[in-house]
Parts: structure tokens; sequence; C-alpha cells
């Protein structure tokens, strides 16, 4: 599992407004849009229910400590969002106490294994990992202009990976599991074998020869150089929850409008929409 660093998220708040046109131009909908279809909800009506919703983000020093501009960083997303949202005056315990005292409706924090949103009146978890898989699989249903009966590879079969493959087997896609354990796909195409669909899945031994065969790609590992250049094709279309990114400087040129990548920002969106009601 990757740890976020100071550095991967230090620009995020004072670029939003361009991510989010970056976003609109690859998907034809917001930030808030596209959270709002990988979670169900309409937007509009969302956009209604949010600025009344008080989250609070706790900072949490177990483990490692406090990242730098962690907290600051997702309550600014939320704000960005609409949300009522602010950074906890104080961490860890007392933090998750303050947010009841003020009768705050959820709570986000992080330690080093988990990044989740609390709902402090319906008691739902979202866990920033599957929901930044279903976030990115519903981006790329977007991208696709639908991704039913599409072919899509999924790259990594961990937490994120699964979520991805889940949502896009709701969604109609025909999935391809790729892991460098061979063993960790072939025990998630077990889990997956009860959805609908989900007796089609293959597995992809080798990833270069996946990748000339595949248009619509899920980057959901936390290696880099999953997708070298020379197997970027012209129609190619990926999206990339995956820390650090598995595609080079110049893999990301050549795929231009047609790759979405990000570190914080959709997976904090889709948390905080899946924990409205
Ligand atoms: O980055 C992380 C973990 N790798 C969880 C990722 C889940 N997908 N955690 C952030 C730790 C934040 C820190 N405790 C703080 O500043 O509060």
């Amino acid at each position: 599992m990757t740890r976020l660093k100071t550095s991967d998220i230090n620009d995020i708040s004072s670029r939003l407004e361009i991510y989010n046109q970056e976003v609109l131009s690859k998907t034809g909908r917001t930030l808030l849009g596209i959270a709002c279809h990988a979670c169900g909800k309409d937007e509009i009506q969302m956009r209604r229910q949010i600025e009344s919703f008080c989250i609070h983000v706790v900072p949490v020093t177990a483990g490692q400590g406090i990242i730098t501009d962690f907290c600051e960083t997702v309550t600014t997303i939320l704000q960005f969002l609409g949300f009522n949202a602010r950074v906890s005056d104080l961490p860890d315990t007392s933090g998750v106490a303050l947010a009841f005292e003020n009768k705050a409706d959820a709570i986000m924090m992080a330690d080093d294994r988990r990044f989740v949103g609390l709902n402090l009146n319906t008691r739902s978890v979202a866990d920033n990992s599957e929901v930044t898989g279903r976030v990115f699989a519903a981006a790329l249903d977007l991208m696709a202009k639908g991704i039913e009966n599409c072919k899509v590879l999924v790259l990594g079969c961990g937490p994120v990976g699964e979520a991805a493959s889940k949502t896009l087997l709701s969604l109609g896609a025909r999935v391809s599991l790729c892991d460098t354990h061979l063993l960790s796909a072939r025990f998630l195409k077990e889990r997956l074998s009860v959805y609908p669909g989900g007796n089609k899945i293959i597995i992809e031994e080798d990833i270069n020869t996946a990748l000339s065969n595949y248009g619509y790609v899920m980057e959901a590992t936390p290696s880099v150089n999953t997708i070298p250049d020379e197997f970027i094709s012209d129609h190619m279309l990926v999206t990339a929850p995956g820390v650090p990114l598995g595609i080079s400087k110049n893999g990301c040129q050549i795929l231009g409008n047609r790759l979405l990548h990000d570190k914080l920002e959709l997976g904090v969106a889709g948390m905080a929409i899946s924990l409205v009601l």
C-alpha cells in the first residue's frame, strides 16, 4: 500500500479548478458528477444536500504520523465540492470525540493502512481504496461513452482493482485481470465469479501481450512503468488510480485526454458522496 507524501499532494488545492475542468473535458462530468455517477446518485439532488453536510477531517498521529497538508488537502477538496468541511482542531481520539460533540455528520481520517469516511448518523463506512476503484471505473465508463460489452483490462488485483472490477461488471463490461502475482488474479477471479458476468472473466498472464489487445485499461497497481510507452495504442483509454502512476511522462503526453489519473481528488469526492444519504 502506498503512503502518500506531501510532495504528492501539495499542489492539489491550488489546482482544483483546473483539474475539475480537465476532468470535465475528459469525461463530460465534473469531479462531483463522476462521484455521483459512481454512487448512483443524482447530482442536482446531491448539490442541495451537501452544503449542510458537516465533515470533520481528523488528523491521525498513529504509525508514521501526520502527513503535512494531508488533512488540509482533503478538506479543501470537500469544500470545493460544496461540503461544510473543516480540519478538526484536535487529532486522534480527541478529534473523534469533538466531531460527535459538535454533531458533525461525518468524519474522515486515515492511518497507515486505511483512509475512511464514517457517517456518524448512519454508521456507514466509505473506504478510500474501495471507493477509488469504483469512481475510476465509473470514469472509464464515462470516457468510453458506455463501457457495456467492452473488453477492459484491469491491472492490479488489490482492493482498488477488485472494487473497479466489480463496478465494471455491474456496468456490463467484459473484465480481464492481470497481476504480477498470478495467484492474486486467480483468487480475485474466484471472488468475482458470483457477480453477473463474473464467470466470463479472463486472466491475462503476460501484461505486454495483453496491452496490445485491449482498448480500455484500468491501471490500479502501486508500480511504475506498467504501461510502457510502446504499448500505448492510439485508441487506448486509461483510468489510473494507482500511486505511483504506471505510465511515463512521455506516455502521459501520448495519451493526453485519453488518460485520467489523480492521487486523491476523485477518491475523496467518491467517499464524501457515498457518505451522504
Ligand atoms: O496514505 C495513507 C495510507 N496509505 C492509506 C491509503 C488508503 N488508500 N494514509 C494517510 C495517513 C495520513 C496521516 N495519518 C494524517 O496526516 O492524518
